[in-house]
């Protein structure tokens, strides 16, 4: 990996916003994630490689050391921080899509759930690829979906979930989704869900990553 992907990925494990957070102290006065995303992009790195190389792989240690008590919660949310910090340099070339929008995308993280990196990562990716995303953040509750779908017909939903405990939201929600709209398409994603939960809570699709919901979108229109 390049120095500057070493640094970026760093920054964001420790949680480094940029120059003048206070935050790691030892790195108090240096360059964070925001100048060094900015940097590496300037000197030509490709944004996939920043976000695949750096940050995606810097998140997967900060999960790792959060599972085995090394580090806690405000260590997690500083993390997260520098990550976001980094990827709105990166959000432009992912949203530079064709301008004519192949159709409407309801985005949600789930009820109960604060986590919307991945979930925003999707709807970048998304938005890139041509479609219109109407992002409804986070902790979103079933009414919240049934309103925006009610608003937007023809919309496709889809669902994020990062905790074990919040699977059990996105399965009311689908339920709910279901029980209201018939031929609506759903899909879902996060870290614990799989394609066979996708399938036990009657849910169209599931994909591991943004690429996949992309692909699953393109062939759909
Ligand atoms: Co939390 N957290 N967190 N957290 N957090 C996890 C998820 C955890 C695995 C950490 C761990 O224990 N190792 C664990 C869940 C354990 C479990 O349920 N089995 C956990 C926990 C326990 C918690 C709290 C309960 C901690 C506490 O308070 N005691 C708490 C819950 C708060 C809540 O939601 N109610 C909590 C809080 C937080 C912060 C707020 C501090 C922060 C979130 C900040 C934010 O999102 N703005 C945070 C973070 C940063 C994490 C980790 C470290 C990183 C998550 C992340 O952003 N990953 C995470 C550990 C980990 O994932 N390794 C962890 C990077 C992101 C790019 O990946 O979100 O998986 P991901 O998205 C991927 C794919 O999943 C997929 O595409 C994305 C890109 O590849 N994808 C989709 C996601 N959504 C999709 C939708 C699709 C398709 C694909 O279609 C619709």
């Amino acid at each position: 990996m390049s120095e500057i992907l070493k640094q970026l990925s760093h920054c964001v494990e420790f949680g480094k916003i940029d120059k003048i957070s206070p935050y790691p102290p030892d790195l108090k006065g240096q360059d964070g994630a925001d100048e060094i995303a900015k940097r590496a992009l300037e000197e030509g790195i490709k944004p996939g490689d920043i976000l695949e190389k750096a940050l995606i792989p810097a998140m997967a240690i900060v999960g790792d050391k959060f599972t085995r008590k090394v580090i806690y919660v405000p260590q997690m949310l500083m993390a997260a921080k520098a990550m976001s910090s980094a990827m709105k340099h990166l959000k432009p070339f992912f949203q530079s899509g064709e301008t004519k929008r192949k159709g409407k995308f309801i985005i949600g993280t789930v009820s109960g759930d604060l986590h919307d990196i991945g979930k925003n990562l999707v709807a970048m990716m998304i938005e890139g690829a041509g479609w219109e995303i109407i992002d409804l953040g986070v902790d979103v509750n079933t009414d919240k979906f049934l309103k925006a779908i009610n608003d937007n017909p023809g919309a496709l939903v889809g669902l994020s979930a990062l905790l074990t405990t919040t699977m059990e939201n996105m399965k009311k929600t689908v339920e709910a989704l279901r029980g209201n709209y018939t031929g609506l398409n759903v899909l879902v994603g996060g870290a614990p869900v799989t394609m066979d939960y996708c399938h036990k809570i009657n849910a169209d699709f599931y994909s591991p990553d943004p690429q996949g919901a992309v692909n699953y979108l393109n062939q759909i229109v």
